[in-house]
C-alpha cells in the first residue's frame, strides 16, 4: 500500500479546522499553489519558465553573503552573486540563508496557521539580541537540480513548512518513530544519510513520498523524519516554528536533552562548583539547539505570564454554564447555540457576522465564571458596572443555566482570551485558546481578527473532529 500526502485547497478549508485536523494531530500535509500566488517573492524570483530569476536576485541581494553546503558535510559562506554564476554543480547548495533578518517578509504572506509563531514573532525577529531562540528560524534555500537534504528531523522537533518559490522537490516522509528503521551506527546523526537504498522498508516504515509542486507548501510536523530531492533548480522559503500544537513536544525535547547532557557531565561533577556544571550544561544545550529550556521556559512565562496578560479571562462552558459571550445574544440564538454546544451540530450561518463587544463578552465571562464556582448569582447582583436591565439579564441566564445539573456526557470546553498578548500579535489584539477535553484536551488559539468567525468555525471543527450531524 502507498501512503499519501493529503492536498488541501485552502480557498475553501478554514485555518482553524487545518489547525485541529493537522496541527493538532501533528499530520503533513500541502497547501495548495493558489497559497502563495499573490506572493511577491513568486513573481519576481522565477522566470516564466519555471527557474529562478537570477537577474532579479543578483541585482537586489547579489552582494549578500550567503551560506553553502558543500557535499552535505561543510558550511562555507560566499555571495548569492558567486554562487548563482556558478550553479552548476549539486554538491553545492545554499541553505539555511536568513534572508529575512535583512530583506524583511515583504516577498510573502504566510498564512494563518503559519503565522502563530512563537519563534519568529515580530517581538524576537526585530531584535536579534532580544531573541530568546538566539537568532530567527526563517531561512531561503537555492539548490541545482540533484542537490538533496540528508534525512533528518528539523530542530528541536520544531515544525517547518517549505513553500517552494520556483522549481520541483521529491519529498520522502516518516510518521514518528518510523525513523527506526534507518538506523545506522556508524552514521554520526545515527540514522542512514540516504534512505533510498533502503526502499524495501518503505512500506513498513510508512514513507510517504511525493512531488511539491511551484507554489505549494509542505507542512513537516514535529518529529516527522524526511529527506527532500530538488528535481529542478529549486527555490525554497523554509521556516522552522513552534506554537501551541507543539509546544510541550519541544519543551519534553529540550528537557530530556539536559538530563541526557547532565547524565553524561555527571562523571566530571566532582571537578564543578554547582554554578560551573550548570554554566557547563547550559555551553553545550545552546549551541545545540539553539534554545534551552529555560529560554522555552522563559518563552511559556512570557505567553502565560502576568507581563502580557493584562486580561486574561477563562471561560467555562459546559451546556450547564452557557459560553458567556453568546450571553450577547438574543434568546432564540441562545437556545440554538446551548443545542450546537450540546450535540456537536453545526452552528446555523446567523452566527458568522456577529460582531460583538469584547470587553463586554470578558466582563460577562468574569461574572458567569465567579457565579458558576459559587453557584450563585451574588456576584451579578454586585457588580457595580452593570446597570439594572444588564444584571436582571445575566441573572436570569445564570440561574437557569446553574439550575441545569451536569451530565456525563456534557461537551465541556475552556476558553481563554487573552488581551496584551504582544508578541504573538502586532498590536494589541487579544489571542483565544480553546480547550477541548472531549479530543483529549486539545488547544486551539487564533485572534481576535477571527473572532467574528469563530462561532461558525468552532463548529465545523468539532464537526470535523467529531463528526455526529
Ligand atoms: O528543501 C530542502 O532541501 C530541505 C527542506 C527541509 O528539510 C524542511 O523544510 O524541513
Ligand atoms: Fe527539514
Amino acid at each position: 500500500m502507498a501512503y499519501d500526502i493529503i492536498r488541501i485547497d485552502d480557498k475553501s478549508t478554514p485555518w482553524l479546522e487545518i489547525l485541529v485536523k493537522f496541527g493538532f494531530k501533528n499530520q503533513p500535509f500541502i497547501l495548495g499553489e493558489w497559497s502563495t500566488a499573490n506572493w511577491s517573492a513568486r513573481k519576481s524570483w522565477g522566470c516564466p519558465d519555471g527557474m529562478p530569476n537570477k537577474v532579479f536576485l543578483k541585482q537586489n541581494y547579489g552582494h549578500s553573503v550567503v551560506p553553502i553546503l558543500v557535499n552535505g558535510t561543510e558550511y562555507k559562506s560566499t555571495t548569492l552573486s558567486e554562487f548563482l554564476d556558478n550553479m552548476n554543480d549539486p554538491e553545492v547548495y545554499l541553505k539555511d540563508w536568513h534572508f529575512q533578518n535583512h530583506y524583511g517578509t515583504s516577498m510573502y504572506v504566510l498564512h494563518p496557521f503559519f503565522s502563530r509563531d512563537f519563534v519568529n514573532c515580530e517581538k524576537w525577529t526585530s531584535d536579534k539580541n532580544k531573541n530568546p531562540f538566539g537568532d530567527d528560524y526563517r531561512f531561503v534555500y537555492i539548490g541545482r537540480a540533484g542537490s538533496w537534504t540528508k534525512f533528518h528531523a528539523d530542530v528541536a522537533t520544531s515544525h517547518s513548512w517549505s513553500a517552494n518559490i520556483c522549481g520541483r522537490k521529491k519529498w520522502f516522509m516518516m510518521p514518528p518513530g518510523s525513523e527506526e528503521f534507518f538506523r545506522c551506527v556508524s552514521s554520526e546523526s545515527g540514522f542512514v544519510d540516504d534512505i533510498r537504498d533502503f526502499s524495501e522498508l518503505f512500506e513498513q516504515a510508512k514513507v510517504i513520498t511525493f512531488i511539491q509542486e511551484p507554489g505549494e507548501i509542505v507542512f513537516v510536523p514535529s518529529n516527522w523524519y524526511h529527506q527532500v530531492h530538488n528535481l529542478v533548480d529549486t527555490i525554497s522559503i523554509n521556516h522552522n516554528w513552534i506554537n501551541s500544537t507543539n509546544l510541550s513536544l519541544v519543551h519534553d525535547f529540550l528537557a530530556n536533552r539536559k538530563l541526557d547532557v547532565i547524565q553524561e557531565l555527571n562523571d566530571c561533577f566532582s571537578s564543578f562548583h554547582k554554578e560551573e556544571f550548570e554554566e557547563k550544561v547550559e555551553e553545550i544545550l545552546t549551541p545545540e539547539v539553539k534554545n534551552n529550556p529555560n529560554t522555552v521556559a522563559l518563552f511559556i512565562a512570557l505567553r502565560f505570564g502576568n507581563a502580557f496578560l493584562l486580561l486574561r479571562v477563562i471561560l467555562i462552558s459546559n451546556p450547564s454554564v452557557l459560553v458567556p459571550f453568546h450571553f450577547m445574544l438574543t434568546h432564540d440564538q441562545l437556545s440554538k447555540l446551548y443545542d450546537c454546544a450540546a450535540t456537536s451540530k453545526r452552528l446555523p450561518n446567523d452566527f458568522v457576522d456577529d460582531q460583538k463587544d469584547l470587553k463586554t463578552v470578558i466582563r460577562y465571562g468574569e461574572l458567569f465564571k465567579a457565579c458558576h464556582s459559587a453557584n450563585s448569582s451574588d456576584y451579578v447582583q454586585k457588580a457595580e458596572d452593570l446597570n439594572e436591565e444588564e444584571k436582571k439579564q445575566l441573572i436570569t441566564v445564570v440561574t437557569e443555566k446553574l439550575s441545569i445539573p451536569k451530565q456525563e456526557n456534557d461537551i465541556s470546553w475552556n476558553v481563554d482570551i487573552v488581551i496584551g498578548n504582544s508578541h504573538v500579535a502586532k498590536s494589541l489584539r487579544p489571542v483565544v485558546n480553546i480547550q477541548m477535553p472531549t479530543i483529549g484536551g486539545e488547544t486551539f488559539e487564533f485572534d481576535i481578527d477571527s473572532f467574528a468567525q469563530f462561532r461558525k468555525q468552532l463548529a465545523e471543527a468539532v464537526l470535523a473532529v467529531n463528526p455526529q450531524e
